[in-house]
C-alpha cells in the first residue's frame, strides 16, 4: 500500500490544490461555462460536437451505420471538442450540454434545433428518429435497452475507476486498482457469458446496445485501453473477443472510429468530418502531406 492510506479527510473539503493526475487541469468542482465561445455550425442536419474517445465513438458508429443504410437525414458535421484544452466549458457547448462532456448532438432538421446530450440518450434519439438499430418488438427492445443502460451504469467503473487509477492517477494505489480491476473483470465475465449464448448483446441483430458497449469493452478486449490487456488477461474472454472482432470488421465501425480521433496512426485520424469523402482526403496523413 502507498502512504495515501495515511490521509484523514478534513471536516470540510476545499478546492485548494491541484488534484494531480492526467486530467487535473480540467477537473473542477463547479459547473457552468468558463469562457464565451459560440459553436460552429455546418451544412448538414445533424451537428455533432465530440472527440474520438469511447463515449464519442458510440455516436459516430451509429451515424456511419445509418448512412450505410441509406438514411440521408443522418448526414452530419462532426466538430472537434478538445477536452484537454477545456473546450467543453465554452458557453456554446455548455448551452447544448450543461454537463460539459462530449458527445453532444444538435438536430437542426426541424423548425427549431433539438439538443441531445449523454451518449446513451443520443443513441436512443437517433434510433427512434430513423427507426433503426433498436428493436420494436417489446421483448427484444427491453433486452436492447437493458444492455444499453448496463453500459451507461458500468463504464464509469472501467473508465473513471479502473482506467483512472491504473493509468492516470499520480500514484499507484493498490487498494483502488484492486477494487476496480476486480469489478472490470466481473463486467467482462458478464459480457462473455451473454455473448456465449447470443451473437450480439440484444440477440441476433446488431443494435445500439452493441454500439454503446463495443468502444469500451471491445476496445479493452482488443488492448486499445489503458495498456491493460495483459494485466486483465483480456484474451481469456473468448466470446467478447469474437464479438469485438465481428463489430470491428464492419466498414461503418472502421469509419466511426476515425472521426474526431486525435491519437494513433495519422491515417486513422479524421479530426473533423463534414463529408463522406473526408475519410479519403482529410485524414491527418493527407492533411500534413
Ligand atoms: N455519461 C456521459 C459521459 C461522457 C464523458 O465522460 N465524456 C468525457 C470524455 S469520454 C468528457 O467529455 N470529459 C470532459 C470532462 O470531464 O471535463 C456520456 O456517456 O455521454
Amino acid at each position: 500500500m502507498t502512504d495515501s492510506t495515511d490521509y484523514t479527510p478534513p471536516k470540510v473539503w476545499t478546492w485548494n490544490k491541484p488534484s494531480g493526475g492526467r486530467f487535473a487541469n480540467i477537473n473542477r468542482p463547479i459547473a457552468g461555462p468558463t469562457h464565451d465561445k459560440d459553436l460552429p455550425v455546418g451544412r448538414h442536419p445533424l451537428q455533432l460536437y465530440s472527440l474520438g474517445t469511447p463515449n464519442g465513438v458510440k455516436v459516430t458508429l451509429m451515424l456511419e451505420e445509418l448512412l450505410a443504410l441509406g438514411h440521408k437525414g443522418a448526414e452530419y458535421d462532426a466538430w472537434l471538442i478538445r477536452i484537454g484544452e477545456g473546450a467543453q466549458f465554452g458557453s456554446g457547448f455548455v448551452a447544448i450540454n450543461p454537463n460539459s462532456k462530449i458527445p453532444a448532438l444538435v438536430d437542426r432538421s426541424g423548425p427549431s434545433p433539438i439538443r441531445v446530450f449523454e451518449s446513451g440518450a443520443i443513441l436512443m434519439y437517433l434510433a427512434e428518429k430513423f427507426g433503426a438499430f433498436l428493436p420494436t418488438e417489446i421483448g427484444a427492445r427491453a433486452e436492447c435497452l437493458s444492455w444499453l443502460f448496463w453500459q451507461m451504469g458500468s463504464a464509469p467503473y472501467l473508465g473513471g475507476g479502473f482506467g483512472h487509477f491504473y493509468a492516470y492517477a499520480p500514484a499507484k494505489i493498490e487498494y483502488a486498482i484492486d477494487r476496480f480491476a476486480m469489478e472490470v473483470k466481473r463486467q467482462l465475465d458478464v459480457l462473455d457469458r451473454r455473448l456465449a449464448e447470443s451473437e450480439y448483446l440484444a440477440g441476433r441483430d446488431y443494435t445500439i446496445a452493441d454500439m454503446a458497449v463495443w468502444p469500451w469493452y471491445g476496445g479493452l478486449a482488443k488492448g486499445w485501453l489503458y495498456g491493460a490487456a495483459e494485466f486483465l488477461q483480456v484474451q481469456d474472454y473468448k466470446n467478447v473477443n469474437r464479438w469485438a472482432d465481428l463489430i470491428g470488421s464492419r466498414p461503418a465501425a472502421k469509419r466511426g472510429r476515425m472521426v474526431n480521433r486525435v491519437n494513433g496512426e495519422p491515417s486513422s485520424q479524421l479530426h473533423e468530418r463534414h463529408d463522406a469523402g473526408d475519410f479519403e482526403s482529410k485524414t491527418q496523413d493527407k492533411l500534413v502531406a
